[in-house]
């Protein structure tokens, strides 16, 4: 078969051509492959996978342009133990992260690298985070001897030749390295050196393990390199809200892996909203800088969407099932006998027999899961049906608001606006969520999840705070911040609030509060909608069952704020003493709500 690329350098770049000769000397590819970018390159990429049985060709009249791809059993999720952020000290890592030594660990993988890549090809995948032309973007080079993760990143990313174009002769990129190793979790290190813009991974093929511009760069790398530049890289998905007359209003949302941001990204408003539109911008990751207009505005770095399947169908998210009909790679789901994709919560019956996600023989009596529930679809931004015509522009979207959400069964209430911006840096730095399957680990455990940064925070968590806090007197108009939990339950364990598109009831009581346009009634912890302030008409469940969604329990807070407490601890002296007053001051006002 004829090489897919070119086997020569496609850059002049002497940093690039220094790098890549480098990392080829220790891992010893038989081939070094440079990636363009182009139509004709992904096909020959495609078939080369197919043939290689690393993507299986899925029904082309059904789903024209679409893969299947099954990962090892053991390599199916993040693994945030794998994960190391190494700064010269353990102190810049902080007590959130796991930390390593730079020379330990370069010394540790490099021994890894050795030889890694004999028999394989390593690929050369230059990318953009971020719109063309943006003074925002940031080029990276991965090289991966992976074509699984070269196909995705040339989803997930502005991938190919305008990134050399944009690179120029600079010295200025991140430099990703990504072996396959032989995916033995005792062997699998993820490895950040926010100081040298590089990240070496090895012994992972599976998303945000592997594909280095997305958790790595744009937010490890990314949160890091905001500090210092000035500027905020969150794992918050981007909309815009147009009203039926027109008007435009952005809003930048955090919610923990797997706890509803693509969903949300891509919502389509009830009935009731007639005339009101949702535009997605980003559905992961924003990148937000202050503007000369004194605003805060925002870019989505990726071009793709690295979904959680299973749960999305034509009722949960429509515009998702439309983004999914083509030139998607679909992986870890569960396959019909005729070449179809199925997950759990998909549309129709569930088919009587299928292969589910390890490859395995399927029936509807079985008691496992046919699609793993970290099963992920990789689609093109541009299949959106709802694609914000601003998802490209260089100076991105000005946001009004910001909504920080977890998912908790108790406590936290349907929807929160803070006070004042310190009062919002405090709602999410303190921010709890039930761990869900997008990591390895226990599901289901409520933990702090700061910003739902806490596995992609580059550097000390009290540093990101401390951060957050001093960006207040750098925008003049900042956004307002609320707090939202789709996810609290009755005493039979079901959710209160049906979610999904009558988020829009919730949406729509936030933009008007950025807009000044709607009143609120206030209590200890933030203000929240009087009655008859959210929209509920056409919504189909009692009355009651909103209040308990909305309902704030005194002795739950008294425990929700001792839980803080050990969390705050834990950041120890780099904890900034505003936040922790904060929490003192929310104890005093709850002595008086309770006397
Ligand atoms: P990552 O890609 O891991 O960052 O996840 P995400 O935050 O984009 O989450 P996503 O929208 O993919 O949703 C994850 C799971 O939560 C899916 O199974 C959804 O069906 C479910 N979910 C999303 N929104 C809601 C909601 O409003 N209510 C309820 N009950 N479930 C929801
Ligand atoms: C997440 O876990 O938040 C994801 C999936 O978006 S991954 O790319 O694996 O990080
Ligand atoms: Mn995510």
């Amino acid at each position: 078969m004829s090489a897919p690329a070119s086997t020569k350098p496609t850059t002049d770049n002497p940093a690039v051509l220094k790098w890549v000769n480098e990392m080829a000397a220790m891992c010893q590819p038989d081939q070094v492959l440079w990636l363009d970018g182009s139509e004709e390159e992904k096909r020959r990429l495609t078939e080369r996978a197919v043939a290689d049985n690393v993507l299986l060709e899925l029904d082309q009249k059904k789903l024209p342009g679409c893969y299947y791809h099954r990962s090892n059993p053991s390599d199916v999720a993040r693994v945030e133990h794998l994960t190391f952020i190494c700064t010269p000290t353990k102190d810049e890592a902080g007590p959130t992260n796991n930390w390593m030594a730079p020379d330990e660990a370069y010394g540790k993988l490099r021994a890894l690298y050795q030889g890694s890549m004999k028999g394989r090809t390593m690929y050369v995948v230059p990318y953009v985070m971020g719109p063309i032309g943006s003074p925002m973007s940031k080029v990276g080079i991965e090289l991966t001897d992976s074509i699984y993760v070269a196909l995705n990143m040339g989803i997930m990313t502005r991938m190919g030749k305008q990134a050399f174009d944009m690179l120029g002769q600079s010295n200025d990129f991140n430099r990703g390295m990504h072996c396959t190793g032989d995916l033995n979790p005792d062997r699998r290190f993820i490895c950040h050196f926010p100081q040298d813009n590089t990240i070496w991974s090895f012994g992972s093929g599976y998303g945000g393990n592997a594909l280095l511009g997305k958790k790595c760069l744009a937010l490890r790398i990314g949160s890091y390199l905001g500090r210092t530049e000035g500027w905020l890289a969150e794992h918050m998905l981007i909309l815009g809200v147009e009203s039926p007359e027109g008007e435009m209003t952005y809003v930048a949302a955090a919610f923990p892996s797997a706890c509803g941001k693509t969903n949300f990204a891509m919502m389509i408003p009830p009935k009731r909203f007639h005339g009101w539109k949702i535009w997605t911008v980003g559905d992961d990751i924003a990148w937000m800088r202050v503007g000369p207009d004194g605003r805060l505005w925002a870019v989505n770095p990726e071009n793709g969407y690295f979904g959680v399947a299973p749960g999305t169908s034509m009722s949960s998210n429509p515009n998702a099932m439309k983004t999914v009909q083509k030139d998607t790679i679909f992986t870890n789901v569960a396959l019909t006998p005729d070449r179809d994709v199925w997950w759990e919560g998909k549309d129709g019956p569930t088919p009587a027999q299928l292969t589910d996600w390890k490859g395995q023989p399927w029936t509807d009596h079985s008691h496992e899961k046919a699609a793993h529930p970290n099963s992920r679809f990789t689609a093109p931004a541009k299949n959106n049906p709802v694609l914000s015509k601003f998802a490209d522009d260089p100076q991105g979207v000005p946001i009004s608001a910001i909504i920080f959400g977890g998912r908790r069964a108790t406590t936290v209430p349907l929807v929160l606006q803070s006070f004042n911006w310190a009062h919002g840096v405090y709602l999410g730095a303190t921010l709890g969520s039930e761990t869900t399957a997008a990591a390895t680990g226990k599901v289901g455990v409520v933990r702090r999840d700061p910003m739902a940064m806490l596995p992609f925070c580059g550097y000390n968590m009290g540093d990101y705070f401390a951060h957050w806090l001093r960006m207040q007197s750098k925008i003049p108009l900042p956004p307002k911040i609320f707090m939202v939990n789709w996810f609290r339950q009755d005493k039979n364990g079901k959710f209160l609030w049906p979610g999904f598109g009558e988020n829009m009831r919730v949406l729509k009581w936030i933009v008007d509060r950025a807009r000044g346009k709607r009143g609120a009634l206030e209590t200890f912890t933030g203000w929240v909608p009087r009655p008859g302030d959210l929209d509920l008409s056409g919504l189909d469940i009692s009355h009651e069952q909103v209040e308990q969604a909305s309902a704030i329990n005194i002795e739950e807070w008294r425990r929700e704020l001792d839980d803080q407490k050990e969390f705050f601890d834990k950041i120890g002296d780099r904890m900034p003493k505003a936040l922790t007053l904060y929490r003192e001051l929310l104890i005093e006002r709850l002595k008086d709500v309770s006397t």
